[in-house]
Protein backbone atom coordinates (compact mmCIF):
# COMPACT_ATOMS: atom_id res chain seq x y z
CA UNK A 1 0.00 0.00 0.00
CA UNK A 2 1.12 3.23 -0.92
CA UNK A 3 1.18 6.25 1.79
CA UNK A 4 -1.43 9.00 0.56
CA UNK A 5 -1.80 12.05 1.74
CA UNK A 6 -4.96 13.32 4.11
CA UNK A 7 -5.70 17.48 4.22
CA UNK A 8 -5.29 19.49 7.38
CA UNK A 9 -5.38 18.43 10.97
CA UNK A 10 -2.21 17.77 12.62
CA UNK A 11 -2.99 14.43 13.62
CA UNK A 12 -3.44 13.41 10.33
CA UNK A 13 0.07 14.66 9.23
CA UNK A 14 1.13 11.98 7.16
CA UNK A 15 4.50 10.54 7.59
CA UNK A 16 5.45 9.41 4.17
CA UNK A 17 6.97 5.80 4.79
CA UNK A 18 10.12 5.87 2.95
CA UNK A 19 11.42 2.06 3.05
CA UNK A 20 14.97 3.23 2.30
CA UNK A 21 15.32 5.76 5.24
CA UNK A 22 19.15 5.36 5.87
CA UNK A 23 19.12 7.13 9.41
CA UNK A 24 17.11 4.53 10.71
CA UNK A 25 18.17 0.66 11.43
CA UNK A 26 15.76 -1.80 10.36
CA UNK A 27 13.79 -4.33 13.20
CA UNK A 28 15.59 -7.44 12.86
CA UNK A 29 13.04 -10.91 13.58
CA UNK A 30 14.43 -10.63 17.27
CA UNK A 31 12.94 -7.65 18.08
CA UNK A 32 9.99 -7.81 16.00
CA UNK A 33 8.89 -11.39 17.47
CA UNK A 34 6.81 -11.10 20.36
CA UNK A 35 5.63 -14.16 22.55
CA UNK A 36 6.36 -17.50 21.48
CA UNK A 37 3.49 -18.91 18.73
CA UNK A 38 1.09 -21.20 20.66
CA UNK A 39 0.36 -23.02 17.18
CA UNK A 40 0.87 -26.64 17.00
CA UNK A 41 4.21 -27.69 15.90
CA UNK A 42 4.44 -28.10 11.50
CA UNK A 43 0.90 -25.51 11.03
CA UNK A 44 1.31 -23.84 8.12
CA UNK A 45 0.76 -20.64 9.96
CA UNK A 46 4.54 -20.41 11.04
CA UNK A 47 5.77 -19.57 7.93
CA UNK A 48 3.47 -17.06 6.82
CA UNK A 49 4.64 -15.13 10.08
CA UNK A 50 8.13 -15.58 10.04
CA UNK A 51 7.50 -14.10 5.94
CA UNK A 52 6.00 -11.08 7.37
CA UNK A 53 8.63 -10.68 9.55
CA UNK A 54 11.18 -10.80 6.52
CA UNK A 55 8.95 -8.51 5.22
CA UNK A 56 8.89 -5.71 7.24
CA UNK A 57 12.70 -6.57 8.11
CA UNK A 58 13.39 -6.60 3.91
CA UNK A 59 11.22 -2.95 3.58
CA UNK A 60 12.64 -1.67 6.94
CA UNK A 61 9.26 -0.38 8.65
CA UNK A 62 9.51 0.12 12.24
CA UNK A 63 6.44 0.00 14.79
CA UNK A 64 5.22 3.20 14.09
CA UNK A 65 4.36 2.66 10.12
CA UNK A 66 2.54 -0.19 10.37
CA UNK A 67 -0.24 -2.17 12.24
CA UNK A 68 -1.26 -6.23 12.24
CA UNK A 69 -5.14 -6.49 12.73
CA UNK A 70 -6.56 -9.59 12.98
CA UNK A 71 -10.06 -11.09 13.92
CA UNK A 72 -10.68 -14.33 15.67
CA UNK A 73 -9.28 -18.16 14.96
CA UNK A 74 -5.63 -19.77 15.14
CA UNK A 75 -4.35 -17.92 12.19
CA UNK A 76 -6.02 -14.78 13.92
CA UNK A 77 -3.51 -15.16 16.89
CA UNK A 78 -1.30 -13.75 14.28
CA UNK A 79 -0.84 -10.31 15.68
CA UNK A 80 -0.02 -11.53 18.94
CA UNK A 81 3.10 -12.89 17.78
CA UNK A 82 4.12 -9.72 16.67
CA UNK A 83 6.33 -7.07 19.14
CA UNK A 84 3.97 -3.65 17.21
CA UNK A 85 0.76 -2.53 17.10
CA UNK A 86 -1.52 -4.42 16.23
CA UNK A 87 -5.41 -5.80 17.14
CA UNK A 88 -6.77 -9.27 17.81
CA UNK A 89 -10.75 -8.18 16.81
CA UNK A 90 -13.64 -9.53 16.76
CA UNK A 91 -14.27 -13.02 14.65
CA UNK A 92 -15.33 -11.80 11.32
CA UNK A 93 -14.58 -8.08 11.99
CA UNK A 94 -10.98 -7.48 11.21
CA UNK A 95 -11.53 -5.84 8.14
CA UNK A 96 -13.82 -2.47 9.11
CA UNK A 97 -11.33 -2.13 12.21
CA UNK A 98 -8.72 -1.81 9.42
CA UNK A 99 -10.15 0.22 7.48
CA UNK A 100 -10.69 2.53 10.38
CA UNK A 101 -7.47 2.66 11.07
CA UNK A 102 -6.42 3.13 6.90
CA UNK A 103 -8.60 6.07 6.54
CA UNK A 104 -7.69 7.91 9.73
CA UNK A 105 -4.28 7.05 9.66
CA UNK A 106 -2.78 7.26 6.20
CA UNK A 107 0.64 7.16 7.97
CA UNK A 108 0.45 3.33 8.53
CA UNK A 109 0.67 0.64 6.45
CA UNK A 110 -2.22 -1.79 7.26
CA UNK A 111 -1.84 -5.36 7.28
CA UNK A 112 -5.42 -7.71 8.04
CA UNK A 113 -4.79 -11.27 8.49
CA UNK A 114 -7.62 -13.88 8.62
CA UNK A 115 -8.68 -17.69 8.14
CA UNK A 116 -10.86 -18.61 6.20
CA UNK A 117 -14.01 -19.15 8.08
CA UNK A 118 -13.06 -15.57 9.85
CA UNK A 119 -12.76 -13.87 6.19
CA UNK A 120 -15.37 -15.65 4.11
CA UNK A 121 -17.90 -16.69 6.66
CA UNK A 122 -19.01 -14.84 9.41
CA UNK A 123 -17.09 -11.80 7.95
CA UNK A 124 -17.78 -12.47 4.37
CA UNK A 125 -19.67 -9.41 4.06
CA UNK A 126 -16.90 -7.26 5.06
CA UNK A 127 -14.39 -9.11 2.74
CA UNK A 128 -16.98 -8.40 -0.49
CA UNK A 129 -17.26 -4.79 0.81
CA UNK A 130 -13.98 -3.78 1.45
CA UNK A 131 -12.95 -5.33 -1.43
CA UNK A 132 -15.81 -2.90 -3.66
CA UNK A 133 -14.83 0.01 -1.41
CA UNK A 134 -11.03 -0.50 -2.67
CA UNK A 135 -9.41 0.64 1.09
CA UNK A 136 -6.01 0.94 1.23
CA UNK A 137 -4.61 -2.22 2.74
CA UNK A 138 -3.45 -5.70 2.42
CA UNK A 139 -5.27 -8.41 3.57
CA UNK A 140 -3.99 -12.23 4.21
CA UNK A 141 -6.29 -14.88 4.46
CA UNK A 142 -4.62 -18.04 5.83
CA UNK A 143 -6.53 -20.56 4.06
CA UNK A 144 -6.61 -23.97 5.69
CA UNK A 145 -10.06 -25.39 4.55
CA UNK A 146 -11.08 -25.60 7.62
CA UNK A 147 -12.05 -24.04 11.41
CA UNK A 148 -9.23 -25.05 13.21
CA UNK A 149 -9.16 -23.14 16.76
CA UNK A 150 -12.68 -24.74 17.22
CA UNK A 151 -11.72 -28.36 16.20
CA UNK A 152 -12.88 -29.24 12.78
CA UNK A 153 -15.47 -27.28 11.41
CA UNK A 154 -16.49 -27.18 7.78
CA UNK A 155 -15.61 -23.85 6.23
CA UNK A 156 -16.33 -21.97 3.34
CA UNK A 157 -13.46 -23.08 1.33
CA UNK A 158 -13.57 -26.83 2.65
CA UNK A 159 -14.16 -29.10 -0.51
CA UNK A 160 -16.89 -30.88 -0.96
CA UNK A 161 -17.23 -34.30 0.93
CA UNK A 162 -14.83 -33.14 3.53
CA UNK A 163 -15.74 -34.78 7.10
CA UNK A 164 -15.96 -32.89 9.97
CA UNK A 165 -17.99 -32.25 13.33
CA UNK A 166 -20.15 -30.45 11.41
CA UNK A 167 -20.40 -32.78 8.37
CA UNK A 168 -20.32 -35.84 9.29
CA UNK A 169 -21.10 -37.10 6.68
CA UNK A 170 -19.22 -35.06 4.33
CA UNK A 171 -19.96 -31.11 3.16
CA UNK A 172 -22.07 -31.07 0.99
CA UNK A 173 -22.40 -27.43 0.02
CA UNK A 174 -20.48 -26.35 -2.56
CA UNK A 175 -17.12 -24.16 -1.88
CA UNK A 176 -16.93 -20.55 -2.39
CA UNK A 177 -13.93 -19.33 -4.54
CA UNK A 178 -11.91 -16.44 -2.26
CA UNK A 179 -10.35 -15.27 -5.51
CA UNK A 180 -13.20 -15.39 -8.16
CA UNK A 181 -15.20 -13.53 -5.05
CA UNK A 182 -12.38 -10.90 -4.70
CA UNK A 183 -12.51 -10.47 -8.44
CA UNK A 184 -16.18 -10.03 -8.96
CA UNK A 185 -16.79 -7.87 -5.99
CA UNK A 186 -13.58 -4.90 -7.59
CA UNK A 187 -10.66 -6.16 -5.05
CA UNK A 188 -7.99 -4.51 -7.46
CA UNK A 189 -5.13 -7.03 -6.02
CA UNK A 190 -5.42 -10.48 -5.85
CA UNK A 191 -3.01 -13.15 -5.79
CA UNK A 192 -2.52 -16.59 -4.59
CA UNK A 193 0.07 -18.37 -2.82
CA UNK A 194 1.01 -21.33 -0.08
CA UNK A 195 2.81 -21.44 2.85
CA UNK A 196 5.29 -24.00 1.49
CA UNK A 197 6.48 -21.82 -0.56
CA UNK A 198 8.33 -18.85 1.20
CA UNK A 199 9.54 -17.39 -1.70
CA UNK A 200 6.33 -16.68 -3.19
CA UNK A 201 4.70 -15.84 0.03
CA UNK A 202 7.44 -12.96 0.23
CA UNK A 203 6.95 -11.81 -3.08
CA UNK A 204 2.78 -11.92 -3.00
CA UNK A 205 3.29 -9.59 0.36
CA UNK A 206 5.64 -7.41 -0.93
CA UNK A 207 3.27 -7.20 -4.47
CA UNK A 208 0.38 -6.77 -2.39
CA UNK A 209 2.21 -4.03 0.22
CA UNK A 210 3.07 -2.22 -2.70
CA UNK A 211 -0.37 -1.78 -4.08
CA UNK A 212 -2.52 0.91 -3.84
CA UNK A 213 -5.33 0.16 -2.75
CA UNK A 214 -7.20 -3.35 -1.57
CA UNK A 215 -4.79 -6.49 -1.95
CA UNK A 216 -5.87 -9.39 -0.95
CA UNK A 217 -3.25 -12.40 -0.30
CA UNK A 218 -5.19 -16.09 -0.62
CA UNK A 219 -2.38 -18.22 1.18
CA UNK A 220 -3.31 -21.97 1.39
CA UNK A 221 -1.61 -23.02 4.61
CA UNK A 222 -2.36 -26.11 6.58
CA UNK A 223 -3.73 -27.48 9.38
CA UNK A 224 -1.85 -30.18 10.45
CA UNK A 225 -4.53 -30.87 13.03
CA UNK A 226 -7.03 -30.93 11.32
CA UNK A 227 -7.11 -31.13 7.69
CA UNK A 228 -3.54 -32.86 7.19
CA UNK A 229 -1.98 -33.01 3.96
CA UNK A 230 -4.73 -30.86 2.32
CA UNK A 231 -2.35 -29.20 0.48
CA UNK A 232 0.14 -31.92 -0.69
CA UNK A 233 -1.19 -31.75 -4.60
CA UNK A 234 0.42 -27.93 -4.60
CA UNK A 235 3.57 -29.19 -2.84
CA UNK A 236 6.38 -30.43 -5.23
CA UNK A 237 7.80 -32.07 -1.86
CA UNK A 238 4.86 -34.38 -1.27
CA UNK A 239 4.38 -35.51 -4.55
CA UNK A 240 1.92 -32.07 -6.47
CA UNK A 241 2.51 -29.65 -8.50
CA UNK A 242 3.22 -25.58 -7.80
CA UNK A 243 1.84 -24.22 -11.22
CA UNK A 244 2.43 -20.37 -11.63
CA UNK A 245 0.25 -18.19 -13.20
CA UNK A 246 1.45 -17.80 -17.18
CA UNK A 247 3.88 -15.50 -17.78
CA UNK A 248 1.48 -14.31 -20.68
CA UNK A 249 -1.66 -13.57 -18.67
CA UNK A 250 -2.73 -10.40 -18.39
CA UNK A 251 -3.27 -9.34 -14.95
CA UNK A 252 -5.38 -6.50 -16.38
CA UNK A 253 -7.55 -8.42 -17.90
CA UNK A 254 -10.26 -9.47 -14.86
CA UNK A 255 -12.47 -11.92 -17.56
CA UNK A 256 -9.07 -13.89 -17.68
CA UNK A 257 -8.36 -13.83 -13.91
CA UNK A 258 -12.06 -14.83 -13.69
CA UNK A 259 -11.47 -18.01 -15.76
CA UNK A 260 -7.68 -18.79 -14.45
CA UNK A 261 -8.90 -18.65 -10.91
CA UNK A 262 -11.31 -21.39 -12.13
CA UNK A 263 -8.70 -23.93 -12.65
CA UNK A 264 -9.66 -26.61 -10.39
CA UNK A 265 -7.08 -27.42 -7.30
CA UNK A 266 -4.13 -27.25 -6.90
CA UNK A 267 -5.11 -24.38 -9.42
CA UNK A 268 -2.50 -21.49 -10.39
CA UNK A 269 -0.01 -19.16 -8.02
CA UNK A 270 0.95 -15.69 -8.49
CA UNK A 271 -1.19 -12.33 -8.98
CA UNK A 272 -4.60 -12.92 -10.55
CA UNK A 273 -5.29 -9.53 -10.93
CA UNK A 274 -3.81 -6.12 -10.64
CA UNK A 275 -5.66 -2.72 -11.65
CA UNK A 276 -5.59 0.98 -10.38
CA UNK A 277 -8.83 2.14 -9.37
CA UNK A 278 -8.92 5.57 -6.86
CA UNK A 279 -9.27 4.31 -3.30
CA UNK A 280 -11.72 5.10 -0.77
CA UNK A 281 -8.68 6.78 0.77
CA UNK A 282 -8.43 8.83 -1.78
CA UNK A 283 -11.98 9.77 -2.56
CA UNK A 284 -12.89 10.34 1.18
CA UNK A 285 -9.37 13.16 1.29
CA UNK A 286 -10.87 14.65 -1.50
CA UNK A 287 -14.25 15.29 0.06
CA UNK A 288 -12.31 16.36 3.39
CA UNK A 289 -10.38 18.20 1.12
CA UNK A 290 -13.06 20.37 -0.76
CA UNK A 291 -15.11 20.75 2.47
CA UNK A 292 -11.87 22.07 4.48
CA UNK A 293 -11.70 24.62 1.87
CA UNK A 294 -14.92 26.11 2.63
CA UNK A 295 -14.56 25.95 6.50
CA UNK A 296 -11.15 27.56 6.47
CA UNK A 297 -9.29 27.74 9.48
CA UNK A 298 -12.03 26.50 11.65
CA UNK A 299 -11.78 23.65 14.07
CA UNK A 300 -13.18 20.22 14.11
CA UNK A 301 -15.36 20.76 17.18
CA UNK A 302 -16.12 24.61 15.84
CA UNK A 303 -17.63 22.35 12.70
CA UNK A 304 -19.63 20.05 14.78
CA UNK A 305 -20.89 22.54 16.50
CA UNK A 306 -22.24 24.12 13.61
CA UNK A 307 -23.55 20.60 11.93
CA UNK A 308 -25.73 20.36 15.67
CA UNK A 309 -26.72 24.04 15.60
CA UNK A 310 -28.00 23.36 12.57
CA UNK A 311 -29.89 19.91 12.82
CA UNK A 312 -32.19 22.31 15.70
C1 LIG B 1 -19.20 -14.43 17.05
C2 LIG B 1 -18.41 -15.68 17.15
N1 LIG B 1 -18.90 -16.81 16.60
C3 LIG B 1 -18.19 -17.95 16.68
C4 LIG B 1 -16.99 -17.99 17.32
C5 LIG B 1 -16.21 -19.29 17.42
N2 LIG B 1 -15.10 -19.32 16.50
C6 LIG B 1 -13.89 -18.90 16.84
S1 LIG B 1 -12.74 -19.08 15.65
C7 LIG B 1 -13.90 -19.76 14.61
C8 LIG B 1 -13.54 -20.25 13.23
C9 LIG B 1 -12.14 -19.95 12.84
O1 LIG B 1 -11.85 -20.51 11.59
P1 LIG B 1 -10.84 -19.83 10.64
O2 LIG B 1 -11.15 -18.40 10.47
O3 LIG B 1 -10.79 -20.66 9.41
O4 LIG B 1 -9.46 -19.86 11.44
P2 LIG B 1 -8.47 -21.06 11.74
O5 LIG B 1 -8.67 -21.38 13.18
O6 LIG B 1 -8.79 -22.20 10.86
O7 LIG B 1 -7.13 -20.48 11.46
C10 LIG B 1 -15.15 -19.82 15.21
C11 LIG B 1 -16.36 -20.37 14.56
C12 LIG B 1 -16.51 -16.77 17.87
N3 LIG B 1 -15.32 -16.69 18.48
N4 LIG B 1 -17.24 -15.65 17.78
S1 LIG C 1 -5.40 -26.41 15.02
FE1 LIG C 1 -4.66 -26.34 12.91
S2 LIG C 1 -4.74 -24.18 12.33
FE2 LIG C 1 -4.84 -24.30 14.56
S3 LIG C 1 -2.70 -24.09 15.24
FE3 LIG C 1 -3.16 -26.28 15.08
S4 LIG C 1 -2.48 -26.83 13.02
FE4 LIG C 1 -2.67 -24.61 13.05
MG1 LIG D 1 -9.42 -22.02 8.81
Amino acid sequence: MSTQTLPSEAAQTPVAVNPTVAERKGLTKKELAADHPTWCPGCGDFSVLALYFKLLEKRKLHQDQFVSISGIGCSSRFPYFVQAHGAHFIHGRALPFATGIALSRPDQHVFAFSGDGDAFSIGGNHFSHTARKNVNMSLVVMDNQVYGLTKKQTSPTSPLGFKSKTDGWGAVDHPINPLKQAISMGATFVARTTSTNPNHVLAMMEQAMDHNGFSFIQCLSECVEFYEGAFDSANPRKGGVFNEVPKEHDVTDEFAAYQLASTPFPGHFGVFYKVNRPTKNEKEAEIIAKHRAKVGEAKDWQILQKTFDRLK
